[in-house]
Parts: structure tokens; C-alpha cells; sequence
């Protein structure tokens, strides 16, 4: 049987949590005098919490001790956690759901690899938590996208090699994080935005389940 280790990444491919990231960071941006627009928002696509704090703090040109830093980061990760209250199965992007019961079906191991802290409670209220073989998130790995740790640290807990692993990104440090890996990288976006990837598609609704079918015989 020919079986194939499928990662996906979370947000901005399983949900769209960026429109709460959005919230929450433009709440703390006003909060500092700092502009925050959407556009700022793409820089923040799977990167980490700390990290996208820096950027926006830098946005404004603003400088902050630690312990500011670290209130700062609570207090956005409380906001989120406060528009994910209600979320539900119905905030799962279009086409992921047929995608994985497929791969289910046809016995692939199914595996996340995200950098939020707050994957399983996300992947628990979308009620697809048990789709997956193995989780790895921001709780687990030290070293951010573009480095594969994510990617390498997930494959190892199904015993994959890499070069039997599909990572599906929206991100583009996340698609170099999946080549850096050794990994075939599926793009879900724009295909000028995530030209380093093996395949790009704007969205699951555009994905056959005959490619699917392909990878797995790869
Ligand atoms: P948290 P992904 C990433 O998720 C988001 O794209 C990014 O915007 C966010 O800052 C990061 O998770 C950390 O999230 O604050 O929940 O720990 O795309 O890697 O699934
Ligand atoms: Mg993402």
C-alpha cells in the first residue's frame, strides 16, 4: 500500500484565524498610537506571536522593555482567544473537509504542523481534531518558519522520511520551511506570492482529489 505523511499547516489553509489575529493585533497597534492596516497583517502569516509583535512595534518605530513586551503579548493572545469563543466547524475554509476524509480513507497519515500556540483548542472546536495522527505547533518547536523543525519535527512522530511528506502552506517562510525539509511543498494562495512552491492553488475548492490520488503514488 502506498501511503504518503500529508502536513498541513493551520491558519490561512484549515481556517482563516487571520481575520482574528487581524483584531486582535489593530486593538494593541491603536492602543500604542501604532497604524495597522490589513496589508501590514500579510506580513504576520505564520509567523510567531513574538515575533509579530517586533514587526508592529517596528511598524511604529517603537521601542519597549520586556516586561512591556510580555504584557503586551498576553494581552493580544486574550483578545484572540476571545474572538475564538464561538468558532465553530462552520470556520473551516472550503474543500479541506473532503480532502482529508479522502486521505483518511485512502489510510495517509495526517499530521499539522503550525506555529499558534493555540492549534488543539482551534483543531478541537472545528471538531477535526481526529483526523490527525500527530500535532506539532508553536508549543513544541524553538526554531520559527522558514526552518523546517515544524515540518521534520512532525514526519518523525508518524516515522516518515521526508521525502514522503506533502507540506499544504499559505505562508511563504512556511513553503521554505517545507522545501528546506526536503518535503514537496503545496502552496494554498497566490501563485505569484508562493512561486517557490512545487504547486500552488488558491484554494482546496481548485484541488482534484485525482492530484491527491497522484501524490499518494508518487
Ligand atoms: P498564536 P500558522 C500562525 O499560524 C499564524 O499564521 C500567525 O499569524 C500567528 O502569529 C502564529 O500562528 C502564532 O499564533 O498567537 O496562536 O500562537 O499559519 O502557522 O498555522
Ligand atoms: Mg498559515
Amino acid at each position: 500500500m502506498n501511503q504518503k505523511c500529508f502536513i498541513f499547516d493551520l491558519d490561512g489553509v484549515i481556517v482563516d484565524t487571520a481575520k482574528y489575529h487581524f483584531l486582535a493585533w489593530q486593538k494593541l497597534a491603536q492602543q500604542l498610537g501604532i497604524d495597522f492596516t490589513p496589508e501590514h497583517n500579510e506580513q504576520l502569516k505564520g509567523v510567531s506571536r513574538v515575533r509579530s509583535l517586533d514587526i508592529i512595534l517596528s511598524l511604529g518605530n517603537f521601542e519597549a522593555s520586556q516586561e512591556d513586551k510580555n504584557k503586551w503579548l498576553v494581552q493580544k493572545n486574550e483578545d484572540y482567544l476571545s474572538y475564538l469563543v464561538n468558532m465553530d466547524e462552520s470556520e473551516i475554509l472550503p474543500g479541506v473537509i473532503p480532502v482529508l476524509a479522502f486521505l483518511k480513507e485512502k489510510n495517509q497519515k495526517i499530521v499539522l504542523g503550525s506555529a499558534s500556540k493555540n492549534a488543539k483548542p482551534i483543531l478541537e472546536k472545528a471538531k477535526i481534531i481526529d483526523f490527525f495522527d500527530a500535532v506539532v505547533d508553536g508549543n513544541d518547536v524553538s526554531n520559527a518558519k522558514p526552518d523546517p523543525e515544524v515540518f521534520l519535527q512532525g514526519a518523525k512522530k508518524v516515522n516518515f522520511p521526508p521525502e514522503k511528506c506533502i507540506v499544504f502552506e499559505d505562508s511563504v517562510a512556511g513553503i521554505q520551511a517545507a522545501n528546506i525539509g526536503g518535503m514537496t511543498s503545496v502552496g494554498i494562495g497566490d501563485e505569484a506570492v508562493l512561486n517557490e512552491a512545487d504547486y500552488v492553488f488558491p484554494d482546496f475548492t481548485h484541488i482534484d482529489l485525482n492530484f491527491i490520488e497522484n501524490l499518494v503514488n508518487k
